[in-house]
């Protein structure tokens, strides 16, 4: 039973995932990145859980990794941390993931939210990478992801100074696809969760791998795999019923195969 995350669903397809350390911004020790990472293997494993939302509470999405648990480590333990399999696990899992962002998304919180498909943010939420601040650097893929979302010079200055910014500019320089009010950040993120887990999973699981390709591969190693994807979906009874449905005018019903 986990103590530090909160699950909820699935219900129409969707799985919530509420990180709950109230009393530390729901900062992200080894037991909480372990039942995050725990959760997602059970939603894999899982046929009808089609999409999963991640969010925190309207303090904090997650105020970056435990700073008390940080301090009492010693550095040899650092080679295996366990930490580094559970981030590996979350970035892994091929699903779509939606982030529902309040309050301080910091440090590993920021990360983890990078770790969704699509970020939605209240319009009090706080993205920062400020590892800089503790003599240290970001460790769950901040200089890499943020460097990709944000470009160069906007990354530079978050993890060089440490500095927040707001929903506005996250919005503005493509961190984020949408801002709702505060309280209605988990709803809308609920809401685009079911919409994907209407349609076809396996059409969704290789559509997110092509995406993701675009930033892991050059232009012709990301369109060779668009192209083989697409063919592979070209048998699947579930394209036969996406067209068919659209000729007889009703909703599809896939199946997954
Ligand atoms: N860890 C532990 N406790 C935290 C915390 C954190 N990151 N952030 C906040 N808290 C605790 C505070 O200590 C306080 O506890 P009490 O004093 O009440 O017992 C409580 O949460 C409320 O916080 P504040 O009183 O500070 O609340 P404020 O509203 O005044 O300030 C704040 C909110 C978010 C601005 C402030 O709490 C803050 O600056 N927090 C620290 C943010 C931070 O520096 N985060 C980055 C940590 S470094 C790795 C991968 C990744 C990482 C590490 C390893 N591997 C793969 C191995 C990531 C590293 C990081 O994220």
């Amino acid at each position: 039973m986990p103590q530090n995350l909160l699950i909820k669903g699935p219900e129409k397809g969707v799985r919530l995932l509420t990180l709950h350390r109230p009393e530390a911004l729901n900062a992200l020790n080894t037991a909480l990145l372990g039942e995050i990472a725990a959760a997602l293997d059970e939603a894999e494993a899982d046929p009808e859980t089609r999409a999963v939302v991640i969010t925190g509470s309207e303090k904090a999405f997650a105020a970056g990794a435990d700073i008390n648990e940080m301090a009492a480590r010693d550095l040899v333990g650092i080679l295996e941390d366990p930490r580094q399999a559970h981030w590996q696990r979350i970035a892994r899992f091929p699903k779509p993931i939606i982030a529902a962002i309040n309050g301080f998304a910091l440090g590993g919180g920021c990360e983890l939210a990078m770790h969704a498909d699509i970020l939605i943010a209240g319009e009090n939420a706080r993205f920062g990478q400020p590892e800089i601040n503790l003599g240290i650097m970001p460790g769950a893929g901040g200089t890499q992801r943020l460097r990709r979302a944000l470009g160069p010079s906007l990354t530079m200055q978050l993890v060089l100074t440490g500095e927040q910014i707001s929903a506005e500019r996250a919005l503005q320089a493509g961190l984020i696809s949408e801002i709702c009010p505060t309280e209605l950040t988990v709803e809308r993120a609920i809401r685009i969760a079911e919409i994907i887990a209407e349609k076809a999973p396996l059409a969704v699981r290789l559509t997110k791998e092509a995406v993701h390709k675009a930033a892991d591969t050059d232009l012709a190693t990301g369109l060779r795999f668009e192209r083989h994807a697409f063919t592979l979906l070209a048998g699947t009874a579930d394209r036969a019923e996406g067209l068919k449905a659209f000729q007889e005018k009703r909703k599809p019903q896939f199946k997954g195969c």
